[in-house]
């Protein structure tokens, strides 16, 4: 699905190469656009992770970053609905605090700090998140109600 996508990507893009070619006509942003758009790919650029969630687990290709701007691309494989969020905390993916239902995190909990998230992914969604990440410690997790609990976490150590 991901290698399908791009290659229509790219074909789109040399049509529009095509269209941008005129005399003197400048077409490097709108590469730069569409090789942001199209992600993915076979090599991981620098500051890019692939996170893939399921049902009912977050599957981190790398669990290292570089500090600075890291995009997450994140897939969802189903089939549910999840979400994604990204917290620093120096507690282990599977002690992060919970709310009185016992459910889900306690999102509120001093002792996490939220960088960033994505409400919604539903089946088969596919969603880029870029984030500012200093060095530090990072769960990501799902907190729909018991996917945390269902091991919906990993880790994030970013250098
Ligand atoms: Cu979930």
């Amino acid at each position: 699905m991901v290698r399908a996508g791009c290659k229509s990507g790219r074909a789109n893009a040399r049509n529009l190469l095509r269209m941008a070619r005129g005399p003197g006509g400048s077409c490097l942003a709108i590469v730069a656009l569409l090789l942001t758009a199209c992600g993915g790919g076979t090599s991981n650029p620098a500051g890019a992770l692939q996170v893939r969630l399921e049902d009912f687990k977050l599957h981190l290709a790398v669990a290292t970053a570089q500090s600075g701007e890291v995009t997450l691309h994140l897939e969802n494989d189903g089939p549910s609905t999840h979400e994604f969020n990204v917290d620093r905390t120096d507690l282990a993916p599977d002690q992060l605090p919970l709310r009185a239902d016992g459910l889900s995190v306690d999102e509120a909990s001093p002792l996490l700090k939220r960088m960033g998230s994505v409400e919604i992914l539903e089946a088969g969604d596919k969603k880029n998140i870029t984030l500012n990440l200093p060095p530090g410690h990072y769960v990501l997790y799902c907190n729909l109600e018991g996917h945390y609990l269902g091991s919906m976490h990993a880790t994030l150590d970013v250098h």
